[in-house]
């Protein structure tokens, strides 16, 4: 097997020396110690965002002595990529990076490799979710925050902005304008004049600002999507002898000309940190090789805002080595917010035995579902000075006066499954936990596609725990997909809190009103389901038959239910985060920053095929 695999590698390799055309590999060394190739397939080497991003690919495989890279280039073009992936399958690689040209076309192909192997993709998302981890950037919150940062730069006398654009109609400048148009938007004071496409080229966007510059008698501030960009509209201010224009970028690379030195010269007011996310690509690629537990499904990197006035200590922390904490025994403090359901305690379980896998000294309260014991338990972290907090926090809104003392204090926090409103990321270092949108989209696709023939399907929906995360996503999402379909119809909505006795209560009241109409069960939990199995069985009526049940989690006692044909889908939300957040925790304490958010991998489990689903189950 591994002689063959071997032969394979050697054969690649001549291949390329030989034919010297597509692919292309990186380094030619040993093959002996070779165990994975890794074929990368790059959408375009014009946008220097991406060759940066392929030589931070290079820079991390080369710590690695048993992998190979395979680079292609797509040349812009969707047709060639498809190629491109095709021979990368037929040469046998074990790992595809890809770097989509074009969302919609490329996703085919995608789907096809994650068949076969595990599928990185990086920045340009596909349709769906047939690849094995996204990484990539939140444009629109880099928009939104160059925006506020601008709109801080002009004050109380406002002023006037250019945006310079890379190539029109790419959906991740869309967003990352829209962001920043949504954020201005709300000054009056300020005007956007013009906006011109410079197809992230420095020259183009020194051409365009000339014009620009003849157009425009006051121009105070330029918002490039580049810092490239930016550079080239600098460029042209001062050969026309312009002074007093701020330039804004976005990207914020290391090197000669890159975002952090022109901010340090002053040359550009300040810049937006944009990971490629190539290293961090080949960081968990390996992880996925040798077949690691915890790998998410998304991760969102963070940007920084940086100015004058922390560029140095950045680009320090940026390359400073990783200071050695193992001989410090870290404290974190962990506020769970009670526990209420299965999913609470295999969560709650998790999170103590990856502590103690990690060793990590963990100081664990709970909190009844009550905000103000987890405010409270928060605050005795601060007080005792633990190195990181880590919270699920109960509802939504209220956390902004804790989470500044937590900050004023120094101590990182983390967030835990549940999300925070308003969503101001400089509280915390990250998010760890599911996408509740996309569960409540899952049940109801689940439901529509379920063949159901009566002309009005009356569904009763068992909400969470009100201004909680989940119950307003899940409720959101379940929303969006029925909308499309008149004849489903929620008749009954109440919130059961996510506990049985609440799904219980909840759904004897909707039988009490609408008895044997009611077709259909949404529950935002596998708890509140099973309590509202027991009011159906109470009413008279065959739960999983006369009234069909979907509901979110995936429990062991789920899945119990659907073997007795009692519920018939659930939709994973995964509660084994422990082993994620201690990863989390280590890397923050040893310098590394943490990306926004990460999303766990999560799938839908119909009752056809539990029996056989609950053999892998792990809670
Ligand atoms: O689905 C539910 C629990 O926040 C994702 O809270 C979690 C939810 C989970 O009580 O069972």
């Amino acid at each position: 097997m591994l002689k063959a695999k071997r032969s394979m590698i050697f054969l690649l390799i001549m291949m390329i020396m030989l034919t010297g055309c597509n692919p292309q590999s990186s380094q030619v060394s040993n093959s002996d110690q070779v165990k994975f190739v890794i074929g990368v397939s790059q959408a375009n080497l014009l946008e220097p965002w991406r060759v940066i991003m392929n030589e931070e690919i290079k820079e991390e495989a080369l710590k690695h002595t048993d992998i190979r890279i395979v680079f292609t280039d797509a040349v812009q073009n969707s047709e060639k990529q498809i190629r491109d992936v095709g021979e990368l399958l037929e040469q046998g690689i074990d790992l595809l990076i890809i770097s989509p040209n074009d969302s919609a076309e490329l996703t085919p192909i995608v789907a096809k490799a994650y068949k076969k192997i595990p599928v990185i993709v990086l920045d340009r998302a596909v349709e769906g979710y047939a690849y094995t981890l996204y990484i990539g950037p939140d444009n629109k919150s880099i928009g939104k925050e160059a925006g506020q940062y601008i709109a801080e730069l002009l004050g109380n006398a406002g002023g006037n902005v250019v945006e310079i654009q890379g190539p029109a109609g790419l959906p991740s400048l869309r967003e990352r304008s829209a962001g920043f148009r949504e954020v201005i938007g709300q000054y009056d004071n300020i005007r956007i004049v013009d906006t011109v496409v410079a197809d992230w080229q420095r020259d183009k966007a020194e051409d365009e600002m000339e014009k620009l510059l003849q157009q425009y008698q006051k121009i105070d501030v330029v918002f490039a999507h580049s810092d490239y960009m930016a550079l080239g509209a600098y460029k042209a201010a001062k050969k026309n002898g312009i002074n007093g224009i701020k330039f804004v970028g976005v990207d914020g690379f290391a090197g000669t000309n890159g975002g952090l030195q022109l901010v340090e010269k002053g040359i550009l007011q300040g810049t937006f940190t944009c990971l490629t996310g190539g290293r961090e690509a080949i960081q968990y690629a390996l992880d996925i090789l040798k077949h690691e537990k915890g790998i998410p499904k998304k991760i969102i990197s963070r940007s920084n805002k940086i100015t004058l006035y922390n560029v140095m200590e950045y680009t320090k922390a940026a390359n400073e080595l990783k200071k050695d904490n193992s001989k410090k025994k870290v404290v974190l403090g962990f506020s769970q917010l009670g526990a209420e359901s299965d999913w609470r305690k295999a969560n709650s379980q998790s999170i103590k035995s990856a502590a103690i896998d990690a060793g990590i000294e963990l100081i664990f309260l709970e909190a009844d579902q009550k905000q103000e014991m987890q405010i409270k338990a928060i605050r005795s972290f601060i007080a005792q000075g633990v190195d990181v907090i880590a919270f699920s926090p109960v509802v939504e809104s209220g956390w902004d006066e804790v989470l500044e003392e937590a900050k004023m204090a120094g101590i990182p926090v983390l967030l835990s499954d549940r999300a925070i409103k308003p969503d101001d990321n400089s509280l915390y270092a990250t998010f760890i936990g599911s996408d509740f949108l996309e569960e409540g989209r899952r049940a109801a696709r689940w439901l529509v596609g379920n063949g159901m023939t009566m002309p009005s399907v009356n569904i009763v929906q068992l909400e969470g725990t009100v201004g909680s995360a989940p119950a307003s996503d899940r409720k959101k999402g379940f929303a969006e997909i029925i909308v499309n379909y008149p004849e489903f119809q929620v008749i009954y909505s109440a919130s059961g809190d996510f506990t049985e006795a609440g799904g219980q209560e909840i759904m004897k009241s909707a039988l009490a009103i609408y008895g044997n109409q009611i077709h259909v069960v949404y529950a935002h939990n596998d708890d509140m389901a099973l309590g509202a199995i027991k009011a159906i069985e109470e009413y008279g009526l065959k739960p999983g038959k006369d009234i069909l049940i979907v509901s979110v989690d995936a429990t062991a006692a789920a899945f119990k239910g659907m073997m007795a044909g009692k519920l018939n889908c659930t939709v994973e939300c995964n509660p084994l985060l422990g082993p994620q957040l201690m990863q989390a925790v280590k890397g923050l304490l040893s310098g590394r920053q943490l990306p926004m958010r990460i999303i766990t991998s999560e799938g839908v489990f119909p009752a056809e095929t539990a029996r056989q689903d609950y053999l892998n189950r792990r809670y």
